[in-house]
């Protein structure tokens, strides 16, 4: 049955405006699942300005109550847990494990950010006169604008809406084109668990309504994840105009396996980094940097590893890897085959489509004899492919980790504590994992990359508030007297 979907505006389901309309696909059998209005100017306008609106009474409700309505996002999500975890795997792909995960993030999530209802920490100082009071609040912005990507269709928007409705804001969401009947299930559950009208709206559509939500001025902040192209030009039209942007774009990294690795251990965590969620997260690594010695083990193991995934359609129990989202996606991965090998790597499992009827698969796949500068070694290519670069030493592993444009997430598999505490000091990415793959934040920690990944903004744990509040700083004179010691005319 093909679903049709809706824009969420002002707490109404309705149409676009130009009633033009785009389909989503289940990746898996290429078939229609859903029916979307495809969002374009106008709508976006409706939207902020049904936020705008909600805006004047949100802000005022106590950070406490608005918690509570998170709580009650929380215990919603559980309890649809699995339909929207079998929503998401026909729209998108990952398999049931990885979609309850995706959902289980925005549980966590709730719960977390429902705390900061209570919690929103500013801070007071000393202030220099007497009877004289200083203090640092945390205010809201106003109305925000959320673009997020297809890969983790409800716990990427999670991070973002949460803080930013707590903080109290009122949200413009517009998913990824690939996602639009998860992303109205999502905010079925923020209508359900009692969320007011137009606090949160939903306009879902393609580059037109990102771009518009972008440079619309009544909207004070972007959060955007997703390609570092669309991320870029997001951040290039809101800064024009004065917005602050938070990014989160793209990853290439790496799990260094130094020779005195535990093997089963690292091969396990590779496998999972590298082909889970068929490669298709920000986080996932699409590089091996190993150490010389354990190579020729630890790579015996992974092809052995690599070629018993089952791909198949991930909602099936007994599939491991799903297929990419789209026909796009399995071009663009299939491509970098013929860059590979023109530069001189070599195929060792995989390399190519899956040998099925339908869907968009494509092979795990480990290219060996690649080199720290090699074009699969420096582009994300965002598909279950692993790029193997051999060095010497610990200093040359970390330079290699370090030398790309991306700076998310790195990992080193190593049982000497020495050599740990040096990549904990040197690896320079926003997460560092010890004996332990590049994938698997949790959402109490900052989450966000260094150098291309982003902008130096972080999301998840206490940090995400930055992206939505301002910080107010209050003094409260009660003296009851003009004091003239004041600090701008003190001798
Ligand atoms: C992403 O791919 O955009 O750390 C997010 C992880 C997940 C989140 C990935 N918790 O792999």
């Amino acid at each position: 049955m093909v679903q049709q979907i809706r824009h969420f505006i002002g707490g109404e389901w309705v149409n676009s405006a130009s009633g033009e309309t785009f389909e989503s696909i289940n990746p898996a059998t290429e078939e229609v699942i859903a029916i979307a209005p495809k969002g374009d100017v106008s709508d976006i306008d409706k939207a902020v300005e049904a936020a705008k609106k909600a805006y004047t009474q949100w802000r005022l409700i106590p950070a406490p109550r608005r918690g509570e309505i998170l709580y009650e996002v929380a215990r919603i999500l559980q309890e649809r847990k699995e339909d929207l975890a079998r929503l998401m795997t026909q729209e998108m792909g990952k398999i049931l494990a990885e979609t309850r995960g995706d959902v289980q993030e925005a549980i966590d999530m709730a719960y977390y950010m429902g705390g900061e209802g209570r919690r929103m920490q500013g801070y007071t100082a000393p202030v220099e006169m007497p009877n004289k009071f200083g203090m640092a609040i945390r205010d809201s912005v106003g109305v925000v604008g959320l673009i997020t990507p297809w890969n983790f269709p409800v716990a990427v928007p999670s991070w973002k809406m949460l803080p930013a409705l707590v903080a109290g804001n009122c949200v413009v969401w517009k998913p990824s084109e690939d996602t639009p009947a998860i992303s109205a299930a999502f905010v079925q559950v923020f209508a359900d668990a009692g969320l007011p009208a137009g606090v949160l709206n939903l306009v879902t559509g393609a580059g037109e309504a990102g771009a518009a939500l972008a440079v619309h001025p009544n909207v004070r902040v972007i959060s955007f994840t997703g390609s570092t192209a669309t991320g870029l030009s997001v951040y290039t039209k809101a800064a024009a105009v004065g917005k602050k942007v938070t990014l989160e774009m793209g990853g290439k990294n790496a799990i260094i396996v130094m020779d005195d690795a535990n093997l089963s251990l690292a091969v396990d965590a590779i496998n999972w980094s590298a082909f889970g969620t068929t490669g298709q997260r920000c986080t996932a690594t699409s590089r091996l940097i190993v150490q010389k010695g354990i190579k020729p083990k630890l790579l015996e193991a992974l092809a052995e590893k690599a070629k018993m995934i089952k791909v198949g359609y991930g909602i099936q129990p007994d599939v491991q890897m799903g297929p990419l989202v789209n026909m796009k996606a399995l071009n663009k991965v299939a491509s970098y085959m013929d860059v590979a090998k023109t530069d001189g790597a070599r195929v060792l499992v995989g390399g190519g489509r899956a040998d099925m009827d339908k869907g968009f698969f494509f092979l795990p796949t480990i290219l060996d004899g690649v080199k720290q500068g090699m074009r699969v070694e420096q582009e994300e290519i965002f598909g279950p492919v692993l790029s193997v670069i051999e060095v010497e030493s610990l200093e040359e592993a970390i330079h290699v980790n370090n030398s790309t444009a991306y700076g998310l997430s790195s990992s080193i598999f190593t049982e000497n504590v020495n050599a740990a505490f040096r990549a904990i000091r040197d690896l320079t990415t926003g997460i560092v994992y010890i004996n332990h793959g590049t994938t698997g934040a949790e959402i109490q920690f900052p989450f966000g990359g260094t150098r291309g990944t982003g902008n130096g903004m972080r999301e998840a744990g206490a940090s995400a508030l930055d992206s939505f509040t301002e910080w107010k700083s209050v003094y409260v004179d009660f003296s009851g007297q003009l004091q003239r010691a004041q600090i701008d005319n003190r001798e």
